[in-house]
């Protein structure tokens, strides 16, 4: 049995957290999760992220987030998203994915392109190869982009709680972040689905539903 690995990504406040938490409800109250378990086609239903998806993780997610006793260097940023991403793969999602776990994790590959590749600037195609090497080649089954614009998932994230350091960055810092999510979809429309975050949570949700059912009935032969 091997399982799948759904991934959110966005901008800051595009609303990932909120989506992946009424997709692990519709899937258990509509009964899709429990179908899939008795036909033998999915063990668990696991909710993941990045940074922090493992103990090590948690540490380096502190550290990236929350640093403030020197700057970190863009490159050191870059190493240690890479680090915590090779740690979650291996240690994590690997062993989930080998014995048939359905993976809905906030954020992966995408974010490290868009954020260090289009926000910091720091060379793609070194970028590429260090997902890679921290991946192993693992990518997502299908990537679902919260597409909102960039002042608006700032707004959202802003009126929430205290700031971490990277939601302190400049307003068009963010705003290549969301060229690049939007260049990534225009590149991999196979693999990235965009949905319009702008409406209320329950319009997206309803999107995302929409595009799951027909994932899902592809990947496992299952009837809508
Ligand atoms: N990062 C990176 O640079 N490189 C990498 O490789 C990786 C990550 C993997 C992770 O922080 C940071 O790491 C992130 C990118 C960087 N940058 N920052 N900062 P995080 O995990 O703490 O932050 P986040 O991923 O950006 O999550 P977030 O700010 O919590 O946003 P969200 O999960 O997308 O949104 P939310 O929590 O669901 O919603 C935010 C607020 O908006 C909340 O009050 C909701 O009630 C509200 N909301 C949600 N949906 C709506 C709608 N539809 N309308 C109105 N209000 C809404």
């Amino acid at each position: 049995m091997q399982g799948k690995l759904i991934v959110f990504e966005g901008v800051e406040g595009s609303g990932k957290t909120t989506q992946m938490a009424h997709t692990q409800d519709w899937l258990i109250q509509s009964g899709i999760l429990q179908q899939l378990q008795q036909q033998g086609w999915v063990s668990q239903l696991v909710l993941t992220r990045e940074p922090g998806g493992t103990m090590l993780g948690k540490t380096l997610r502190q550290i990236l987030l929350h640093s403030s006793e020197e700057a970190i260097t863009d490159r050191t940023e870059l190493l240690l998203y890479a680090a915590d991403r090779a740690q979650h793969v291996t240690a994590f999602l690997q062993p989930l994915l080998e014995e048939g776990a359905l993976i809905l994790c906030d954020r992966y590959t995408d974010s490290t392109v868009a954020y260090q590749g289009y926000g910091r600037g720091l060379d793609r195609s070194l970028i590429d190869q260090l997902n890679q090497i921290a991946t192993g080649g693992l990518q997502s089954d299908l990537t679902l982009w919260l597409d909102v614009p960039a002042d608006v998932g700032l707004n959202r994230a802003r009126q929430r709680a205290a700031q971490d350091r990277i939601e302190q960055t400049h307003l068009s810092f963010h705003q290549r972040v969301q060229q690049g999510f939007t260049e990534l979809w225009q590149r991999h429309p196979q693999r990235i689905m965009r949905i319009d975050a702008s409406p209320e949570p329950e319009a997206i949700a309803q999107q995302i539903q929409e595009i799951l059912q027909q994932k899902l009935s592809a990947w496992y032969c299952t009837k809508d």
